[in-house]
């Protein structure tokens, strides 16, 4: 029930996505860009989507949940790089640097960033101006230098550097995978101009709570059998939460994270029950 509705809200993102590229002859960017969208989760699109529908507007939310997968999108490209985690495989499917080349690939990811802030800021999406302003602000800052980009940045000095403490893995995740994740939770009451407390709470613990399961499926599970990319491992050494916190304890605090996620929800009452099954999904997950 709720794979299909995570599958729908992906759909939905793609084809907005597809609408808004005009594919230019032998040129194999927009391809690439439509190739670098497909087959993922749709987790960032459905939480945009469910936020905007407990806020009544998810009418207005298509822009938004294609723009946030535009940027994880983006993200997964760039990072698939030789230069970064030197990937062959993503979501089941050749990375974009292997289908076509580095400089194809390079040049999607930018182009999908770039597409993200047309849809955000996008008139068509009938979201008022000061809310679209407000979307457009807030996804650079959780996409950029303060955010997702300076996740990466941390977690590839730590490639070299000293072993990081629990802290120091929660703040650098905070950036890479959670910033985000909470921003797609946050869109929905941003649209409305509404209080977005609740929904950044839930994101944060969501954000975290995904990372860690993510640790743990590194740990347990067969990645290429899962579908996640499998390149070089850069991660041999390197601190996560699996190292730190042991197994069990990982399971632990990624249960204890849920529950806080659903503790956030508790102004929504009963209409956060879909969100409360997408946190408890998150643990739950094989891939
Ligand atoms: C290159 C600027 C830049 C950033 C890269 C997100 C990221 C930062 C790298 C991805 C590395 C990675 C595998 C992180 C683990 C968490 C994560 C983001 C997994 C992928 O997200 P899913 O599981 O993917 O939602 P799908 O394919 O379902 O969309």
């Amino acid at each position: 029930m709720f794979a299909n509705q995570l599958a729908l809200d992906a759909t939905t993102a793609q084809r907005l996505i597809g609408l808004a590229l005009t594919p230019v002859p032998d040129v194999a960017l927009h391809a690439a860009m439509l190739h670098a969208v497909q087959g993922g989760k749709g987790l960032r699109a459905f939480l945009v989507l469910e936020g905007a529908r407990l806020h009544d507007v998810a009418d207005r939310a298509g822009h938004a949940a294609a723009a946030i997968e535009a940027i994880h999108a983006y993200s997964l490209v760039h990072d698939d790089l030789p230069a970064m985690d030197d990937d062959d495989l993503r979501r089941g499917q050749p990375t974009v640097h292997r289908q076509w080349d580095e400089a194809t690939a390079i040049l999607a990811g930018d182009a999908l960033q770039s597409l993200a802030f047309e849809l955000v800021c996008a008139p068509a999406s009938g979201v008022v101006d000061a809310a679209r302003v407000d979307l457009a602000l807030t996804l650079a800052q959780a996409a950029g230098a303060s955010g997702m980009v300076l996740g990466q940045a941390l977690d590839i000095a730590a490639e070299t550097g000293p072993a990081l403490t629990l802290d120091q893995i929660t703040r650098l995740q905070a950036g890479k995978t959670g910033a985000l994740i909470t921003w797609a939770a946050c869109a929905g009451p941003r649209i409305a101009q509404a209080d977005v407390a609740p929904l950044r709470a839930y994101g944060d613990a969501l954000g975290l709570a995904f990372q860690i399961a993510d640790d743990i499926l590194d740990e347990t599970g067969d990645a290429d059998a899962v579908g996640k990319a499998v390149g070089k491992d850069r991660s041999a050494g390197k601190a996560t939460f699996v190292s730190l916190l042991g197994l069990d304890g990982a399971k632990r605090r990624a249960a204890d994270l849920v529950e806080l996620a659903c503790d956030a929800l508790v102004p929504y009452g009963d209409r956060a029950a879909t969100l409360k099954d997408a946190a408890r999904f998150v643990i739950a997950r094989d891939k």
